[in-house]
């Protein structure tokens, strides 16, 4: 254990860019939304100081929308070193832009549970005063997502690109995906970069980078505005993770709003309207799982991801609700169990498109594993939690703080020295 702990942090140090950290140093040398909270729930183990710089630097760069970019571009970075690059987001063409150059996308908010939870490892008056600057900042952000996102009239938060769900390349995204038209010569235009350091086979297609290419020119050719996406953008989802992301982080907001001197009332009732408004448009009454919906088509994506299980952080879930997730993810499609050999896959095992090498559609993550462990422990499951917990130690005990891993053997995959596995391992360490 004490092994694991200096490999953890070696790598979180390693990765520390004067006020942030890089997800990768190969892949993603810039600062990226949700890999920040990821990072500094890890760091509260081991540089509390350093966890709440990263959530400044971070929220220094939110719109005046409320919006937290995805990606917070490091300005000393010689140009070519991330595609897209801040030449291609060209984010000055939005009105709410900051001065610094951003992506004009945003990630799962988990930032306000990453914030709550690293004040409570260790509450101090320095900590309530990062949560003083935080708490309206937080709050403008679940704004954002709650209003001008909410495309579907429903409560929830519309994602207007697969990144925008942290889970990319997800079978969840194949058909709304389809959709889009691109064509992969586009991609003659461009330099991937992605490629160059990673497996080609294991990342998405030139096909998928046209389409994402193709997605961000239509919202940049907006300026990133919100207002008439229904009618005009070609790819608008209800996500289960983004919005389980957005009712926990009113949860976490009451419990912020005590400690700052706010009204944590608000905040509960928003947490319990955007359970609601989750359960009745994404659970499938039929299997209890959850799933997203095409704004497009108005139905739900049959694919089962492990997207559909992150509803499970939700206190306010009820007992059913919760039962029907759990058994999902203690079938044979995830294989959840209280002694198992590997944390969960990103896709359904059994599905004939589970890829166990390609990105999000079929390895297993840190992340994703850490969010359904929070959730068990949460729906008071500790031996599920207790098992989960175990087979994520092991797996980064044998193969490292890769990105991501074989589901199958547990060998590393994707960037070696990944933040967020480092992190997230601290986390869990700390839970002993
Ligand atoms: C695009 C940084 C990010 C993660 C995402 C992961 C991957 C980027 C990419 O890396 O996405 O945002 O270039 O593929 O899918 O979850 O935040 O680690």
């Amino acid at each position: 254990m004490a092994t694991l702990r200096r490999l953890a942090l070696a790598t979180l140090d390693g990765n520390w860019e004067h006020d942030h950290t890089v997800p990768s140093r190969t892949l993603y040398p810039h600062q990226w939304s949700w890999d920040s909270a990821f990072i500094a729930i890890g760091l509260a183990h081991v540089r509390p100081d350093r966890a709440w710089r990263e959530l400044r630097t971070l929220f220094a760069a939110q719109w005046a929308d409320g919006r937290v970019p995805h990606i917070v571009f490091n300005p000393a970075l010689r140009v070519g070193s991330y595609f897209p690059g801040p030449e291609f987001w060209d984010s000055a063409v939005a009105d709410a832009a900051p001065a610094a150059a951003t992506s004009g996308l945003v990630q799962p908010p988990v930032h306000a549970l990453a914030a709550w939870l690293v004040h409570r490892r260790a509450p101090s008056e320095a900590s309530v005063r990062e949560l003083r600057w935080l708490y309206p900042r937080l709050v403008a952000q679940q704004r954002y997502l709650t209003g001008q996102r909410d495309v579907g009239g429903a409560g929830l938060a519309a994602i207007v690109h697969p990144w925008e769900s942290g889970l990319d390349n997800s079978p969840a995204w194949d058909a709304p995906m389809a959709a889009v038209p691109a064509n992969a010569d586009v991609m003659r235009a461009y330099r991937r970069h992605d490629t160059v350091h990673a497996d080609a086979a294991h990342r998405p297609t030139d096909l998928d980078y046209a389409r994402y290419v193709a997605i961000v020119a239509a919202y940049r050719g907006h300026a990133y505005t919100d207002a008439g996406l229904a009618g005009r953008h070609p790819f608008l989802v209800e996500c289960p993770l983004v919005n389980a992301a957005l009712g926990a982080a009113e949860h976490a907001l009451a419990r912020i709003a005590v400690v700052v001197g706010a009204d944590p009332g608000p905040h509960q009732d928003r947490a319990a309207r955007i359970t609601r408004a989750l359960v009745d448009r994404l659970q499938d009454p039929v299997t209890g799982a959850f799933h997203p919906r095409d704004l497009r088509t108005d139905q739900l994506i049959p694919a089962r991801t492990v997207l559909g299980l992150m509803p499970l952080i939700l206190p306010d879930l009820s007992t059913r609700q919760a039962e029907a997730v759990v058994a999902e993810a203690c079938s044979a499609r995830f294989g959840l169990a209280a002694r198992m050999d590997r944390p969960l896959p990103s896709h359904d095992r059994t599905a004939p498109d589970f890829e166990p090498l390609r990105y999000w559609r079929g390895p297993s993550w840190m992340n994703t594993n850490w969010l359904l462990w929070r959730g068990l422990r949460t729906h008071e499951r500790p031996d599920l939690a207790a098992g989960l917990r175990e087979s994520m130690l092991e797996l980064a005990a044998t193969a490292g703080c890769h990105e991501y891993f074989h589901p199958d053997t547990g060998a590393g995959l994707g960037s070696p020295a990944f933040s967020w596995t480092a992190s997230l391992l601290l986390d869990a360490l700390a839970e002993e």
